[in-house]
């Protein structure tokens, strides 16, 4: 239940302005959890900005990055001093390395009084932001607030996108001293898309990439999220169709193209040759001859190492920051500008191209089309594999073509929704590829459904991290958000498991295994409805049910994998 508004009262703050200027800035929600600040700041008394109230600072700022990360806005979260800060410090941690422009906020000790690791609660807040944030600041005077606000948003959305801080000395969070909110600052001045760099001349590169397209007979795009970021998925798209030239993502960038679309080649990850027993980075990359690597970010996880098979190639590398890794990719043409004019520039450059004769990977897609179909009964628990088909089933009944979002905690299983979930629309796949923090399910759900709120969310998580971060399966409830989650449960940190058995041939149990939870109790427990689904029949009804509850909905799937099955002793780590 919210207060009605009352605004500012008649002292402002510079609390009142904070909020003020967020507001200006586009922010429409602070996550978080207050501290005893909550004497200096009101959160209702600013419309349009809504306080949402989490279990833990981590879904904070999670549910900040990707509410953000969608709408491609700054979103906020908020924590109080001291272990509300740690506590937040994974959330920022993660929208540092996922690239996402969340504003994040944190009471500090009163400002006579900061006396960091010696005052109760008192850390310094900066130091600990400053090395995972672009912009970390201790307000000194309130009159500067609006001021903070700004370069905290222009920071965070400068490529690479990303987190800044704010620390609020909660004396000066409630001070009214200079504070004149009539005052006018000018505009917010949001930049409407990411800032990047430009290098002068990038022409004459771009040049090169088109000269090189012409010439290659396969060439390939190789797509990270900061094409999506920068506006550039239908200009790429029309130019993939127009060349034929086949489309690859990272993890987080699945769905530039639609889940169906031919051209679309699929995401990757170093885990698919094992997942699939079968030579997938191989038959994908093989008979590539150029590379163009479009929006290329080394943090997304995917890694030169991972198109170096077959032929030998020329890569192209577009990004609109500088080669922050040449030791590790030192492409042949570098192009360092924002994607979507380098996009225009190849389509212009090759308007009188014909259609290249784009290399065939029907093998790979004829051995995921039987993999996932697996009508095999485990008595031990369904394959990860078919979870994620029954989800993909449903979610095609339910969703509008170009809708819906399927969300991956972080586990093994995780890389069976890379390759296989379906993505219909950037961002359609939603998980942490470059902080990869266990846990980050249940918060990036809940800003995916906000996000987007007419349309069906899906969570598959797995038992160690969702339970590492299920307290907030009591905002899910709260929130009333009609979130269907699936854990896959085999009560073991199986991706770690995994990695024993890689290492020493063996699992060792204390590390990995544990006693076992009921997932549905923990979910009833919370508010939220549920049940346990132990076949595809089973699964396929309770998605089903939960996709037209219109509230939330856990099910609980006992899974096993069969680690000795796959080629995963080459896995390069
Ligand atoms: N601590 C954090 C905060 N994050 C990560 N990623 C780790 C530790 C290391 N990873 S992925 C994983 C760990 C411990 C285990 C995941 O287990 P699960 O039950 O959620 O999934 P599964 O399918 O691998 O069993
Ligand atoms: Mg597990």
């Amino acid at each position: 239940m919210s207060r009605v508004s009352t605004g500012p009262s008649e002292h402002p703050t510079a609390a009142h302005a904070l909020l003020k200027r967020l507001k200006e800035h586009g922010v429409e929600k602070v996550f978080g959890v207050v501290g005893r600040e909550a004497a200096s700041i009101l959160f209702d008394e600013q419309d349009g900005v809504e306080f949402i109230l989490t279990r833990h600072e981590f879904t904070a700022g999670v549910a900040a990055d990707v509410l953000a990360r969608i709408t491609g806005r700054p979103q906020a979260c908020w924590a109080t001093l001291g272990p509300g800060m740690t506590n937040l410090s994974t959330g920022m941690a993660t929208s540092m390395l996922d690239r996402s422009p969340v504003i994040a906020l944190a009471a500090q000790s009163e400002s006579h009084d900061i006396f960091p690791n010696d005052t109760h609660q008192c850390l310094d807040l900066v130091k600990i932001a400053e090395p995972m944030t672009k912009y970390a600041v201790e307000l000194e005077r309130p009159a500067e607030i609006t001021d903070l606000v700004d370069s905290a948003v222009f920071a965070a959305m400068t490529e690479p996108v990303g987190p800044s801080f704010i620390s609020l000395p909660v004396d000066l969070l409630g001070s009214s001293e200079g504070i004149d909110i009539t005052q006018d600052h000018g505009p917010a001045r949001t930049p409407g898309k990411p800032i990047g760099a430009v290098q002068p001349g990038w022409e004459s590169a771009a040049d090169q990439a088109a000269a090189m397209v012409k010439d290659a007979k396969n060439p390939v795009f190789v797509v990270g999220a900061a094409a999506i970021r920068a506006g550039a998925v239908p200009a790429l798209r029309a130019l993939a169709e127009r060349l034929n030239i086949p489309v690859i993502t990272t993890y987080i960038a699945k769905g530039v193209l639609p889940h169906g679309h031919e051209l679309n080649y699929g995401a990757v990850t170093g885990y698919m040759d094992g997942i699939l027993s079968f030579p997938a980075l191989e038959t994908l990359f093989g008979p590539a001859d150029v590379i163009l690597t479009i929006g290329y970010d080394y943090a997304e996880d995917l890694r030169p190492s991972m198109w170096e098979r077959g032929i030998e190639k020329k890569t192209v590398r577009i990004s609109p920051t500088a080669n922050p890794v040449p030791r590790i990719y030192r492409p042949d043409v570098d192009v360092v500008t924002d994607v979507l004019a380098f996009v225009q520039h190849l389509d212009a450059a090759t308007g009188d191209l014909a259609a290249k004769d784009r290399h065939d990977i029907a093998p790979l897609r004829e051995r995921i089309a039987e993999f996932l179909a697996d009508p095999k009964h485990y008595e031990d628990g369904m394959r990860v594999h078919q979870v994620m088909d029954s989800m993909n089933t449903v979610m095609a009944e339910i969703a509008e073509p170009g809708e819906g979002t399927i969300v991956s905690d972080i586990g093994f299983f995780r890389h069976y929704g890379v390759l296989f979930a379906r993505a219909d629309q950037p961002f359609g796949f939603l998980t942490s590829a470059g902080c990869s923090s266990f846990g980050y399910g249940i918060p990036a759900a809940i800003g995916a459904q906000m996000a987007r709120p007419d349309q069906p969310t899906f969570l598959i998580a797995g038992d160690g991290g969702f339970h590492s971060n299920s307290a907030d399966l009591e905002t899910i409830a709260r929130l009333n958000l009609p979130i269907v989650t699936v854990v896959v449960n085999n009560d073991t940190n199986g991706l770690i498991e995994l990695y024993q058995n890689i290492g020493h041939h063996r699992s060792h149990d204390p590390a990995v295994k544990f006693t076992g939870v009921d997932f549905v109790q923990l979910a009833q427990a919370n508010g939220v409805e549920a049940t346990k689904a132990s076949t595809r029949e089973e699964l396929l009804a309770a998605l089903r049910k939960g996709a037209e509850l219109g509230r939330p909905y856990l099910i609980e799937v006992p899974v096993n994998y069969d680690f000795s099955a796959g080629g995963f002793g080459a896995l390069k780590v």
